[in-house]
């Protein structure tokens, strides 16, 4: 079976965790464009040396940079049975340029993971001490936090006026909201 899925939620609330864990029982890739934009800066790529300052202060990229990014990470064959965009969209407009990439093959359901914002500051806290990340300080994740509350958080309401939007508490063991995930996703998981 074919799923077409994004990842919503607030920094910190387990999407990077949750998606690969998703992906492996829907059977197809997921796409992170945090993790794609940090590949680029670790590798050093034209890419990478835009974006570094941009990632390091907790703003978002800009659309363009972001937008061209997906299209041609869905042009690739291993998207044709599906994939789930973990970070993506994440403002109005990036969701308007999916639905252009996507044109007919629309999204199957948008999944939003919520978490309350002082449990997520503590969980990229803990994060920061054993991988060190850049924008993991306690001043750039309470902008994150902002960023995604302004910017972010609309996008949820754009699906769920589409008839598209489960929501799942973010809050518990890594495998008690995998479950949960998988429960409101329903058919669509293996
Ligand atoms: P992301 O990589 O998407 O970063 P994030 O929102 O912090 O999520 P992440 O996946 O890392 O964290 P998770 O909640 O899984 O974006 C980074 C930056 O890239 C952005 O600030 C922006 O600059 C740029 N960017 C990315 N996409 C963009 C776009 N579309 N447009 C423009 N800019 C874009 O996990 C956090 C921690 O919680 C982990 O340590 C995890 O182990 C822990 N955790 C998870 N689940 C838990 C649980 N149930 N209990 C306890 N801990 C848990």
């Amino acid at each position: 079976m074919s799923a077409r899925l994004v990842l919503l939620g607030p920094p910190g609330a387990g999407k990077g965790t949750q998606a690969a864990r998703l992906a492996e029982r829907l059977g197809v890739p997921a796409i992170s464009t945090g993790d794609i934009f940090r590949a680029n800066i670790k590798g050093g790529t034209e890419l990478g040396q835009k974006v570094q300052a941009i990632t390091a202060s907790g703003a978002l990229v800009p659309d363009e940079l972001t937008n061209d990014l997906v299209r041609d990470r869905l042009a690739q064959d291993d998207v044709a049975e599906g994939f789930l965009l973990d970070g993506y969209p994440r403002n109005v407009a990036q969701v308007a340029a999916l639905d252009e990439i996507l044109g007919d093959r629309a999204v199957d359901l948008a999944v939003e993971i919520t978490a309350d914002p002082d449990v997520v500051v503590g969980r990229l806290l803990k994060r920061a001490e054993i991988e060190g990340r850049e924008d993991d300080t306690e001043d750039v994740i309470r902008h994150r936090l902002d960023v995604y509350a302004e910017q972010t958080a609309p996008i949820a309401a754009v699906y769920a006026d589409r008839g598209l939007l489960v929501q799942v508490d973010g809050i518990g063991e890594v495998d008690e909201v995998t479950e949960r995930l998988v429960a409101a996703i329903g058919s669509l998981a293996r």
